[in-house]
C-alpha cells in the first residue's frame, strides 16, 4: 500500500499524468482511502515540488506538467471525496491579475499550485477591476483572495481593491495575497494586504497558515 502511495508522489512528481490517474484507480481498487491517497500521494509529491521549484530545481515547464498530473488525479479522486464524510476541507480561493494587467502566467501557476493543494480555485482571469473582486467575494464568501500585478503601473489597483473591500464592508471576512514580480512584501504591509507571496510554492505556504 505505502509502494503505491510513493509510486503515486514519484510519478506526479515527473509529470506522468495517465500513469498518475491509473495509479490512483488502482489505489482505490486496492481498498485505499480517497482521502489516503490524496494526503500520502497526491499532495506528498506536490509538496515535494513545491520544495524543488522554490529552490530552483524544477522551472515552470515542468511544475506545469506536476499540475497536470496532479489535476489528472484529483479528477477521479474529487467525486469520492466530495460524498465521504470525511471530504477534505474546501477553503474557497478567488484569484485575478488586476486591472490594466494582461499577465496570467504566474497567475495562472499559482492557481494551480492552491488548487493542487486543495483550494477550490475562482479565477476571474486578467484584468479585473475592483468592483469585480468585491463581486466576487459578495457572491462566493471565499477564505483568500489573490491579487497579482506585473506591471508597477497597474501595482495601484490592489488598493483600490483592499479599498472598495473595506467600503463594502467585506474586508474583514476575507483574507487577502498579493503577488507579481513588481510587488514586495513592503508594498503588502503599506497596502493593508494580509501577505505577500513571491512564488507560486510560497504563496500555497503562506495560503495554507493564513486560513489555517
Ligand atoms: Co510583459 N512585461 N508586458 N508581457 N512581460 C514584463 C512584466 C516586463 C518586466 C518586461 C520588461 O520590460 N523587462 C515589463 C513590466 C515593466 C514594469 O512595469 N516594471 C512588461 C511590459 C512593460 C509589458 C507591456 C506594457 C509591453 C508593451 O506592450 N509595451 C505589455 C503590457 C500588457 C498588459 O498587461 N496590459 C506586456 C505584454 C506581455 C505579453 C502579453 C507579451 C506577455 C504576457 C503573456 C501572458 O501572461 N499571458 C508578457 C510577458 C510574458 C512578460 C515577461 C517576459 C514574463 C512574465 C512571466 O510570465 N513570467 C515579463 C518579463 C519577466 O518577468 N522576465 C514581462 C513568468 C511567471 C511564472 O512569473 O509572472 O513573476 P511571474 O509570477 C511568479 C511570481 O511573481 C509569483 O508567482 C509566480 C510563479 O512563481 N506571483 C504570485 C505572481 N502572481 C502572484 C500572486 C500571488 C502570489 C505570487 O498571490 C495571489
Amino acid at each position: 500500500m505505502e509502494d503505491l502511495l510513493w509510486e503515486i508522489a514519484s510519478n506526479l512528481y515527473n509529470g506522468e499524468d495517465k500513469e498518475v490517474a491509473g495509479l490512483v484507480r488502482e489505489a482505490l481498487d486496492n481498498g485505499i482511502a480517497p482521502q489516503e491517497i490524496l494526503s500520502a500521494g497526491l499532495i506528498a509529491g506536490m509538496d515535494k515540488v513545491g520544495k524543488d521549484f522554490k529552490s530552483g530545481v524544477l522551472f515552470v515547464p515542468e511544475v506545469l506538467r506536476t499540475a497536470r498530473a496532479m489535476l489528472a488525479g484529483m479528477e477521479i479522486l474529487r467525486p469520492l471525496l466530495a460524498q465521504s464524510d470525511a471530504a477534505f476541507s474546501v477553503n474557497k480561493c478567488i484569484i485575478g491579475t488586476v486591472k490594466g494587467d494582461l499577465h496570467d502566467i504566474g497567475k495562472n501557476l499559482v492557481k494551480i499550485m492552491l488548487e493542487s493543494a486543495g483550494f477550490e480555485m475562482v479565477d476571474l482571469g486578467t484584468d479585473v477591476g475592483h468592483e469585480a473582486f468585491v463581486a466576487a467575494v459578495r457572491q462566493h464568501h471565499p477564505e483568500l483572495l489573490g491579487m497579482s500585478a506585473l506591471l508597477t503601473t497597474t501595482m495601484g489597483h490592489m488598493i483600490a481593491t483592499i479599498e472598495a473591500l473595506a467600503a463594502s464592508g467585506l474586508r474583514d471576512s476575507v483574507k487577502i495575497m498579493i503577488g507579481g514580480a513588481p510587488v514586495t512584501a513592503a508594498f503588502a504591509t503599506q497596502i493593508g494586504a494580509d501577505a505577500y507571496a513571491p512564488d507560486a510554492a510560497s504563496a500555497v505556504d503562506m495560503a495554507r497558515s493564513l486560513v489555517g
